[in-house]
Parts: C-alpha cells; sequence; structure tokens
C-alpha cells in the first residue's frame, strides 16, 4: 500500500472510531490525526481539551466506549469529594482522566504548546499514530442560541444540549495559525488521503475547516478528501448532529452533509441505509461509496477504514 501520509480530521467519539480504524492499517506514523480544539475549555484551573482525549483515549485503548469519552474503569472520589465540598460538579472529571488534564495544564504553564503536550501524553501511551490539536492557538466554539451564546461544554454537557442553536462563532479562529504538521503534510507529494471523520460537521469538523488556509490547502493538496457521514437514516449514531440540522432548518440527511462540505470533498461514504441518497450524491460532483458505516466493533472500525482509503486509492489514480 502506498505508505504516503493519511490526514483524519477528528472530533469526538465517531471520529475517535474511524482512527481507530485508520491506526490498525499500519500507516504507522504515516497516520495524522487533527482533532478539534474547539470544545476546550478551562474548568476548576484546569485546560480540558475534550476531543483530544477521546482520539488519545481511544486509540491507546483506553476509553469507556460506553459513554463516549473519558477512560474506562474509572473512580470518582475526586468527584464524591467535589460535590462534597460545595464545587462545580456538572463536568464530571474521572480520577485517571483529572491525571491527564493536571499534567497537561501543569506543562501549558511551562510555556510548552498543546502539540508537545499531546505528543508527550500519547508517546507515554504507546500510540505510534501522530494526534495533533488543529491549532495551538485557542479557538472556542460558542452555541448561538436564541437566548443569546453558550460556551461549547455548558450548551453539550450543562444544559445536555436541549437549547435551539441558531448557529456557531469559532471564538479566535481567524487569528489562530492551522498546526504546523498538519499544513505540511497537506502538501506532502506523497499524501494518500484527508479523511472526514463521522463526527459532527458543524462543530468538530468545521472549526478544523474555517482556520485561514486550511480549505484552499485541502482544495490543492495532491490527495482526495473523502468524508464518511456522521448521519445514517436520518439520525446522529450519537450526539446532537440531527438536532442541530433540524435547528438550522437543514434535512438531517446525509445528503443534506454531503452539500455542508460540498466543492471540498472527492468522495462521500453513506450507510447503506441511504443508499437511495447516492445518485443526488453523486450529481454534487463527489464519488459515494455505499457501505456499512455503522462501526459496532473493531472489525467494522478497521474495515470502514480500508473502504476510505481505497476510494481514495481510486479517486487519486
Ligand atoms: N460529556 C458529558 O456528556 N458529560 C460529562 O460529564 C463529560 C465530561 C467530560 C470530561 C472529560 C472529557 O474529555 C470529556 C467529557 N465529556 C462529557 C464529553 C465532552 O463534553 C465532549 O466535548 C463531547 O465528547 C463532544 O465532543
Amino acid at each position: 500500500m502506498n505508505q504516503g501520509p493519511v490526514i483524519a480530521l477528528s472530533g469526538g467519539v465517531g471520529g475517535a472510531k474511524l482512527a481507530l480504524g485508520l491506526s490498525r492499517l499500519d500507516l504507522g506514523e504515516g497516520l495524522l490525526v487533527v482533532a478539534n480544539v474547539g470544545d476546550d475549555f478551562e474548568h476548576l484551573g484546569l485546560t480540558i481539551c475534550p476531543d483530544l482525549d477521546t482520539v488519545t483515549y481511544t486509540l491507546a485503548g483506553l476509553s469507556d466506549q460506553a459513554k463516549g469519552w473519558g477512560r474506562a474503569d474509572e473512580g470518582w472520589c475526586f468527584m464524591a469529594a467535589l460535590k462534597q465540598l460545595g464545587g462545580e460538579s456538572w463536568f464530571n472529571l474521572g480520577d485517571g482522566d483529572l491525571a491527564l488534564h493536571t499534567l497537561r495544564t501543569v506543562a501549558l504553564a511551562e510555556g510548552k504548546n498543546l502539540t508537545a503536550v499531546t505528543r508527550a501524553i500519547t508517546r507515554k501511551l504507546g500510540i505510534t499514530a501522530q494526534i495533533v490539536p488543529m491549532s495551538d492557538d485557542p479557538v472556542r466554539t460558542m452555541v448561538q442560541t436564541a437566548d443569546g451564546p453558550l460556551a461549547f461544554q455548558h450548551y453539550f454537557v450543562r444544559d445536555r444540549c436541549e437549547p435551539v442553536v441558531t448557529g456557531f462563532v469559532f471564538d479566535g479562529v481567524a487569528a489562530a495559525r492551522p498546526q504546523a504538521d498538519f499544513m505540511a503534510a497537506l502538501s506532502d507529494p506523497d499524501l494518500q488521503a484527508i479523511v472526514i471523520t463521522p463526527s459532527n460537521p458543524f462543530v468538530s469538523i468545521d472549526p478544523i475547516l474555517e482556520l485561514p488556509g486550511v480549505r484552499d490547502a485541502m482544495a490543492t493538496a495532491p490527495a482526495p478528501v473523502v468524508a464518511v457521514s456522521p448521519i445514517v437514516a436520518g439520525l446522529a449514531i450519537k450526539g446532537p448532529a440531527d438536532k442541530m440540522m433540524a435547528e438550522l432548518g437543514m434535512p438531517s440527511t446525509a445528503l443534506a452533509v454531503a452539500q455542508h462540505y460540498g466543492g471540498l470533498l472527492d468522495g462521500f461514504v453513506l450507510d447503506h441505509g441511504d443508499g437511495d441518497q447516492a445518485d443526488a450524491v453523486a450529481a454534487l460532483g463527489m464519488r459515494p461509496l455505499v457501505t456499512k458505516t455503522v462501526m459496532e466493533s473493531l472489525q467494522d472500525r478497521v474495515g470502514l477504514a480500508r473502504e476510505v482509503l481505497a476510494l481514495a486509492r481510486e479517486l487519486g489514480g
């Protein structure tokens, strides 16, 4: 298999599943997972980076697959004591997870950037793939609602995605520089594929695409861009993507996701349940691939990853 690098843009749990599948395809360090940082926030004096952590825990085999975030086999002594002492307890921090947030916060305070901190953690956890933040500059997703703007974690966790969304603002994105290895890989002549994983298009992928220069670099990259639909038969596998689409006045369909990414895509992967939308996707000028996109097992994750790269090779050949 062409050993050129593969770039995967990822947010939370859906993206991490496909990133895990890709990491099993013997790409070695050639796999570059670019994680959204728009979900990041300061909480109890800690810098919390949920999408970086979900991908890191998933590739390290430490993730709590039921919750879709944090570590498996967690202890909750910290949370119990926090509640007893009257601290903010709407955001759950497991005892093991707390170690990561603490070490990252200390390292950042010492002047290390998020790329360096993430590299140290992923190497310590034995992860071969490269995991990088989309930027080392601060970008924070603000969810616009009928009652005013909400910080992402307030919307997602504290308010349980209940507010009706009217739009999103990525504070800081215009001044943020895309992460250096990410931009370098986008112009690597051996680049095999740019994979948009089945993460939330609005709050996980768009923050990455809105970074200055990223869309242009993807459009001129020497490799095809292939996205996997996060919507199957009108529903998001996990998370609020379908609810957001309805509130934004879009049909919550795979086709609507393909339209949202538009001309950026060379290929689009839909689930068998949405095969009837393949012709409309093709009419957008991208190659549809209809297959099983719901990833329950590790085999599903690896199989989908293999199909995505095969489609990219076909498109790039
Ligand atoms: N999601 C929740 O729904 N409830 C939580 O208490 C929660 C805590 C949490 C702690 C660390 C972390 O890395 C992620 C956490 N998440 C929690 C998920 C987080 O809100 C992410 O932003 C989502 O996974 C969306 O990307």
